[in-house]
């Protein structure tokens, strides 16, 4: 493939320049921002990941902060998701719908304050969705995108690393949950969370000034751990069924449909704006649904949905797909219509390079 050039609309981060320094040789983008995708290689990666720590430059998994009197009203109007159980100091992983029931975004929610939220989101224009309700409702709500770039720490050795910096108390942190701490006088939310099941921290750096003393620190701190720059590995994800909105769900997906049905509390999320359509297929329930699916054979590039064929019958299709070096064979996230999806069913994805062999399975890798 050709290369994407650069300019001033796909943005730089507060950690790139770490991140050239460290070698990167991929990117994509994300938020219309520069995200990493290969550092020594997909599968070195892979492997550095799953058994010392990694600095991960997820920058362009942007901020959304609420802020005002309609800040919680406005979230609630936001996802199927209940929020009225969230205490300050949680994070919420929640489905963004639209009126139809279709999603807009998966992200994680913050809750900072009862007055201020953050929304930490996955590839999509939410600030315009948000802005433009918050409009046409008249809240009294501020909604804008914050200088704040999320870091994850990933990885076993992630607790070690992230005490040399931020002091012993970041042990304490709770799945999910976050605390303030400081960095060289500024105070910056960290949460137990990150795109890998490997666990590790967020740390929502504050000022893109304070990046690179961050990243720098990091890197100093870590050296007899073997820390070294990464980013969301392309196969781990797959393993851990963690979804990539997008690939494997866009808007003409429901929650359910996307396996999220467990973050939906429809009944009760009350001024969810797609509320009345979630029930609606709630009560009769999904007619196709995330799968992991395994695949035996040479697996190419997935840049493409493939076809997923039970005979001549197209049955759902492949949105993400890699060679797990781990179990030995193709790891593959699908989209499967429901007279195919039970567990053990074989099938046939069309790949660009011919035919493969597929399984659809009930558990993801990890
Ligand atoms: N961290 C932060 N922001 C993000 C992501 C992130 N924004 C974009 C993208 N990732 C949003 N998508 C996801 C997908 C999965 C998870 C988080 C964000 C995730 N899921 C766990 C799971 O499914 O097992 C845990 C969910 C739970 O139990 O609540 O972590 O990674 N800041």
């Amino acid at each position: 493939m050709a290369i994407i050039s650069q300019s001033r609309r796909l943005r730089r981060t507060p950690f790139s320049d770490g991140v050239e320094a460290a070698g990167v040789k991929g990117y994509t983008v994300y938020n219309r921002m520069l995200l990493p995708t290969v550092f020594r290689s997909v599968v070195e990666d892979y492997h550095h990941l799953k058994n010392a720590v990694q600095i991960w430059d997820v920058s362009a998994e942007r901020q959304i902060e609420l802020r005002g009197p309609d800040a919680a009203r406005l979230m609630q109007m936001l996802t199927p998701r209940d929020l009225r159980g969230m205490q300050l100091g949680q994070c919420f992983y929640i489905p963004i719908v639209d009126e139809t029931g279709g999603m807009i975004n998966d992200p994680v929610a913050l809750k900072l304050a009862e007055d201020r939220w953050w929304i930490s989101i996955a590839d999509s224009d939410m600030l315009l969705w948000v802005k433009g309700l918050a409009y046409g409702y008249r809240l009294d709500v501020l909604v804008d995108e914050p200088d704040v770039s999320p870091l994850a720490i990933q990885g076993p050795k992630a607790d070690d690393l992230m005490a040399r910096v931020f002091g012993d108390a970041v042990r304490n942190i709770k799945f999910f949950r976050f605390g303030w701490f400081d960095f060289q006088g500024s105070s910056m939310a960290v949460a137990r969370s990150g795109y890998s099941k490997q666990g590790g921290f967020e740390i929502y750096v504050d000022g893109t000034e304070n990046g690179m003393p961050l990243w720098n620190a990091l890197m100093e701190a870590g050296k007899d751990l073997d820390v070294h720059a990464g980013c969301p590995n392309g196969i781990e994800r797959i393993e851990a069924g963690l979804l990539s909105y997008g690939n494997d769900m866009t808007r003409a997906n429901t929650p359910h449909e996307a396996g999220l049905g467990r973050f939906c509390s429809t009944q009760t999320a009350i001024g969810c704006v797609g509320r009345d359509a979630l029930l609606r297929v709630a009560k009769e329930g999904p007619t196709q649904q995330v799968r992991p699916i395994s695949i035996a054979g040479e697996i190419p590039f997935c840049d493409r949905a493939w076809p997923i064929m039970a005979g001549s019958r197209k049955v759902g299709q492949v949105t993400s797909a890699a060679a797990s070096p781990d179990y030995g064979t193709g790891v593959a996230i699908g989209m499967v219509k429901m007279t195919h999806w039970d567990e053990g069913t074989q099938l046939r994805v069309e790949t660009p390079d011919g035919p493969l062999e597929a399984t659809v399975l009930e558990n993801f890798w990890i």
